[in-house]
Formats: structure tokens, sequence, C-alpha cells
């Protein structure tokens, strides 16, 4: 039997904004019926079939990883950040504060990323006075190489859904879905949601198969490049 290769996708979001109860839905198909605290990280999986129907169609694992999102942690939170290839930002729709919140988790996972990248690759943790409070909101944007999908949570306790400005989704030019966790009808096989986080794993597929590619370039040359196809691969080099 083959392996099959697995995708790292973190779950980031304020605490109570329904992660856990997102990731349940979207790994089993079923609603989680008494959701507890989540402490440090969990971790879920669900099949997923990349590019599905066409030639090249493959099996991946992605895997959720669902960080608690307590302050009082956040300092052992990196631990889980590298490798990653993708994040769902959950935020809750009957709380703002929490949509507002997700620019300092992609500032968050975008400063270690970055820095784990100047370190030469070596996990190094991120530095603490980085992440204040104070930082420029609008300013900061986040790596948006990252593939990135926002879950707006609780969408049956909202009263006006046509006054909402959709602000985080937009500044990252990733889709949105608005949905209630604890039915499964928002994501339903063939609904315009369940086709696009169909999309977003595909790329955050993508985006392992580029960092493969890259950390295989930056330790042995691109294998293709003409300095070592003509140098080591031509059989009649003198
Ligand atoms: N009404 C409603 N409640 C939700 C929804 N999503 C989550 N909840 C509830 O919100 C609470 C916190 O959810 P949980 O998944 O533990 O949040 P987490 O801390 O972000 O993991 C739980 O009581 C959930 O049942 C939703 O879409 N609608
Ligand atoms: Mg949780």
């Amino acid at each position: 039997m083959s392996v099959i290769d697995r995708v790292r996708i973190l779950v980031l979001g304020d605490s109570g904004v329904g992660k856990t109860s997102f990731v349940h839905l979207a790994a089993h198909n079923e609603p989680l019926r008494s959701p507890s605290w989540t402490v440090g990280c969990s971790v879920d999986v669900k099949l997923h079939e990349y590019k599905e129907g066409m030639k090249d169609q493959k099996t991946f694992f992605v895997e959720f990883w669902d960080i608690g999102g307590s302050h009082s942690h956040r300092n052992a939170r990196p631990v889980f950040y590298n490798p990653f290839h993708g994040a769902i930002l959950v935020h809750d729709l009957t709380n703002r504060k929490s949509e507002k919140n997700l620019h300092k988790w992609v500032r968050e996972i975008s400063v270690n990323r970055r820095e784990r990248k100047d370190s030469n690759s070596v996990a190094n943790p991120v530095m603490p006075a980085l992440l204040g409070d104070d930082f420029d909101q609008e300013s900061f944007i986040g790596n948006t190489s990252i593939p990135y999908i926002v879950i707006g949570t609780k969408l049956d306790q909202v009263d006006d859904r046509k006054t909402r400005i959709e602000h985080m989704a937009s500044h990252l030019g990733c889709d949105e879905i608005l949905m209630d966790c604890r039915q499964t009808r928002y994501l339903a096989a063939g609904t315009s949601n369940a086709v696009k986080l169909s999309r977003f794993y595909d790329k955050a597929i993508e985006m392992r198969s580029k960092s493969h590619k890259d950390s295989f370039t930056e330790r042995f040359g691109d294998p293709i490049s003409p300095i070592l196809s003509t140098k080591f691969y031509s059989p009649h080099q003198d």
C-alpha cells in the first residue's frame, strides 16, 4: 500500500469562536455535540482528493492543527507552526473583535515563518516583542503567499447579515465561508462552501509541493538547472 502524503493546516482564532466545532464538522461531516476546551493543540484529519476528477487526482491526508486560542499560551504556540501549508482563520460573527484579532494571528504565523527562514530552517521562537498588541493593523496584511480561508461562525445568531463588511478575507484576497458549525448542511458535498474548502485544500497541497521543492533546491541546487544538468547529469561531460 502506498503512503498517503499529509498536508498541515493551522486552525486559528480566538477562544470560543468555534474552531473545534468547525474542524469536527469539516473532518467528520457531523456536528460536534459537546465541544470541550482545547488545551495546547488538538489534531484531526480527513482524506481529501486533490484535483478530484482530473487525471492527476491524488489522495492526501489533511491535518487540522487546532491551536488553543488562549493568550497565556502564545509563547508555546510557535512549536506547532512549522511546517504548515495553509491556515483557516476562524471568527465569530457575533463578536466583531474576533475578526479584528485575526490580524494578530496572521501576523504571528507570518513572523514565525520569516524568522524560521532567516535562521536557515532552524526552529526559532517568535520574539514576544514583535507580537505586541500595538502593531499597525491596516499596514500589516501578512504573507499572502500562504493559502488562507476565513470562516465566520454562528451565522444562526446574526440578524443584520446585510450590513456586514467583509474585512479579513478581502484583505487577504481569499474565500470566506459564513456558517453555523452545528449544521451539516453548511459544508455538504456539492455546495459552494464545500467547493471553497476543497479549493483551499488543493492550494495548501500545492504550497506543500513548493516548499518541498524549495528546501531540496536550498540544499542540493536546482535539479534541472543548466549548470547541474551539464556538470553532473550529462553522460559525456569531460
Ligand atoms: N450557535 C452557534 N454556536 C456555535 C457555533 N460554532 C460553535 N458554537 C458554540 O460555541 C462554543 C465554542 O465552540 P468551540 O468549538 O469550543 O470554540 P473554540 O474555542 O474556538 O474551539 C460551543 O458552545 C459551541 O457549541 C455556531 O456556528 N453557532
Ligand atoms: Mg477549541
